[in-house]
């Protein structure tokens, strides 16, 4: 068994982990990564695509937003259609000024990684059994398998960066959290295409057909999504296909702009709502998927781990920096408070946008009537400008709360 020791342990090198690494390290906090798969692996994930302002300012402050700052898109409105009318949501002049920077999350990781790598910084992928131990105590820490060789991390603290699937959060005993889930009776198909992108902003597209959304990664690779059956499999849908849907449901006047072209990534994923209750648990933290998963439809998942890190990296210095442990105990309710607003705004907009009829409908109405009550709710919202504030101040995102 080899002995190693740091302050900060962080289970996951996904964006989460990645970024409150760097944060941590330029303040002199020591901490190692400990990840299940390997680097390559990690940037195979075709992920989110849109940060909101404070992700942004969070990626400045760790030093690694050279790229961000000249290849990501600034995008001061996105659309709404609903069927094929299109609705601006003008989020500069809505918000007083806010906008949102597309960027994608393959890119942030690559950088986040490139920079851990220059600093010199531990991380062990390809990792097996990794567990955490003592966490309600003053000594906590990991073990994990790594190259054949058996660790022992003694540290500080535990942050449990390691999403929906990770260990961090069955530490916690089941008698000692909550956990809120709603799956939908969908899923979406993405397809990822070296082809200009149909439109300069993002498109979100209710139409009779289902949802679409028309995204993008730059000026060349345009990423879509379709709202399909969750019974349906990838290979049921060759690249024609996916495109003639497509053209069905985006707004007639951006039809003759879809450029169409050979798949690069074609992919399925399951929507879902979930948040535990609490994010801490002694000295151990949940953060980003690990504690919580919205649908994509509101844009939150990747924003809802960044204000977690930022959350969590605010702790950290004044607990190494100010000698305040005090403050540890404000976590959970701070990422929490922010965490079910994500939530609500992302179960909002998959209600509004997508089709749920002839699904089963896990509460009493039944799904024609639902069908109408959204329809209603659409146009009340798209048509005033005061509805159109309400999405917009939502999808830039609120403020991060400080600590006390
Ligand atoms: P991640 O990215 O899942 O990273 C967790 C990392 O932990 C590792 N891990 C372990 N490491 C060590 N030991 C273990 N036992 C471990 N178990 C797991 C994993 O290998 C992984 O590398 O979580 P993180 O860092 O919190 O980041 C969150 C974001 O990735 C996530 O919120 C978004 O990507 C969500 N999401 C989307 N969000 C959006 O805003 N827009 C989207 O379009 C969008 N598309 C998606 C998504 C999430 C998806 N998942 C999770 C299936 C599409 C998909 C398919
Ligand atoms: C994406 O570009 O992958 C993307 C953008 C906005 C969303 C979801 C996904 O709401």
């Amino acid at each position: 068994m080899k002995k190693i020791k740091t302050q900060v342990a962080i289970i996951g090198a996904g964006p989460s982990g990645l970024l409150l690494g760097q944060l941590l390290a330029k303040q002199g906090i020591d901490n190692i990564i400990i990840e299940r798969v390997s680097g390559e692996y990690v940037l195979g994930r075709i992920r989110a695509g849109i940060l909101e302002q404070g992700f942004a300012d969070l990626v400045r402050e760790a030093g690694v937003a050279g790229r961000m700052d000249s290849e990501g898109q600034v995008h001061e409105g996105v659309a709404i259609a609903v069927d094929r009318k299109k609705y601006r949501i003008d989020l500069k002049n809505l918000t007083g000024g806010d906008v949102v920077i597309c960027y994608g999350q393959t890119e942030i990781t690559k950088d986040l990684m490139d920079a851990r790598a220059a600093s010199g910084q531990t991380t062990y992928y390809e990792s097996d059994d990794t567990a955490l131990h003592d966490v309600t105590t003053d000594s906590p820490y990991v073990t994990f398998k790594n190259g054949g060789e058996e660790y022992h991390l003694d540290c500080d603290f535990v942050a449990g960066c390691d999403g929906f699937h990770g260990v961090s959060r069955k530490t916690i005993p089941e008698d000692k959290r909550t956990e809120f889930e709603r799956v939908y009776p969908f899923g979406w198909l993405g397809l990822l295409s070296d082809t200009p992108p149909i439109d300069h902003e993002l498109i979100y597209c209710k139409s009779e057909r289902g949802f679409a959304l028309c995204s993008m990664r730059s000026n060349t690779r345009s990423r879509y999504y379709l709202q399909v059956p969750l019974s349906d499999k990838v290979e049921n849908w060759s690249d024609d296909a996916f495109w003639e849907e497509l053209k069905k449901r985006v707004p007639d006047e951006d039809v003759p702009n879809l450029v169409t072209g050979p798949s690069i990534e074609k992919s399925i994923a399951p929507l879902r709502s979930f948040v535990c209750e609490p994010m801490q648990y002694g000295n151990m933290f949940l953060v980003g998927d690990a504690a919580h998963i919205v649908p994509p439809t509101g844009a939150k998942g990747l924003n809802l781990a960044a204000s977690d890190v930022a959350t969590l990296y605010r702790i950290m210095c004044r607990v190494y920096q100010e000698n305040d442990r005090d403050c540890i105990s404000q976590y959970s309710g701070i990422a929490l408070r922010r965490v079910w607003h994500g939530e609500r705004f992302s179960w909002w907009m998959t209600n509004m946008l997508h089709d749920f009829v002839d699904a089963a409908l896990d509460n009493d109405l039944d799904s024609k009537t639902f069908d109408r009550f959204m329809s209603s709710e659409r146009n009340f919202f798209l048509e005033n400008e005061e509805g159109r504030r309400v999405i917009a101040m939502q999808y830039v995102g609120l403020p991060y709360e400080q600590l006390k």
